[in-house]
C-alpha cells in the first residue's frame, strides 16, 4: 500500500516537473506544447499548436514558419462571425505581449501545414522553425498527437478539430 503511494506521487512529481520545464527558448521567448493532431488517410493538411511566452519587456512577433515536412506552411486564424467559423491567413504576424503570452489553440491561432509530404503519424515530431521579429529563429518539433486527441478549445463552439478531416475551408483562400 505504502509502496503504490510512494509511486503515485512520484508518477504526479514526474508529470509536473515536465509541465514545468519550458520546450524550447530563444532569448526572451519560450514555446511549449507544440503539437499537431494525427492526419487521417487521404488528408494532405494539418493544424499545428503550440503555447508561445515572451518573459521581455518588449513585445515581439512571430513573423515566419517553415517546415519540411509540408509543401506550405502558414500562420491562420480561425475567426468566428455570427457561429460561422471560418479561417484566414495571419496578415503581417502575430504579436507576443511583453511579459505575456500567445496561445495557438484549436479555435483561435494554428500553423497550417498544407501539401504534406507525408502523413503525420502518432508519435512522429514534426521540426519547424519559427522566426521572431526580435528574438530570431527558434527550431522546435510538433508532436504528432492521436487523431482522436481533442484539445482544450478556446471556445466550445469553435472546435477546429472538426475541420482538420474536411479542408474544403481552405479553398476560399
Ligand atoms: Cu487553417
Amino acid at each position: 500500500m505504502l509502496f503504490s503511494r510512494l509511486a503515485l506521487a512520484a508518477a504526479v512529481l514526474a508529470i509536473h516537473g515536465t509541465a514545468l520545464a519550458h520546450d524550447y527558448k530563444i532569448r526572451d521567448i519560450e514555446i511549449d506544447d507544440a503539437w499537431v493532431r494525427a492526419t487521417a488517410p487521404g488528408q494532405s493538411a494539418g493544424g499545428g499548436y503550440m503555447e508561445i511566452e515572451n518573459e521581455g519587456t518588449t513585445p515581439d512577433q512571430l513573423i515566419g514558419i517553415k517546415s519540411d515536412a509540408a509543401g506550405s506552411v502558414s500562420m491562420h486564424q480561425t475567426v468566428t462571425n455570427n457561429g460561422v467559423s471560418t479561417m484566414r491567413e495571419v496578415d503581417g504576424g502575430v504579436t507576443v505581449p511583453a511579459k505575456g503570452e500567445v496561445k495557438f489553440a484549436p479555435g483561435g491561432y494554428h500553423i497550417m501545414f498544407e501539401k504534406l509530404k507525408a502523413p503525420f503519424k502518432e508519435g512522429m515530431e514534426i521540426p519547424a522553425t519559427l522566426t521572431f521579429r526580435q528574438a530570431g529563429e527558434v527550431e522546435i518539433k510538433f508532436k504528432v498527437k492521436p487523431l482522436t486527441y481533442k484539445a482544450p478549445s478556446m471556445n466550445g463552439n469553435m472546435n477546429h478539430g472538426g475541420d482538420m478531416g474536411n479542408m474544403s475551408g481552405h479553398m476560399s483562400h
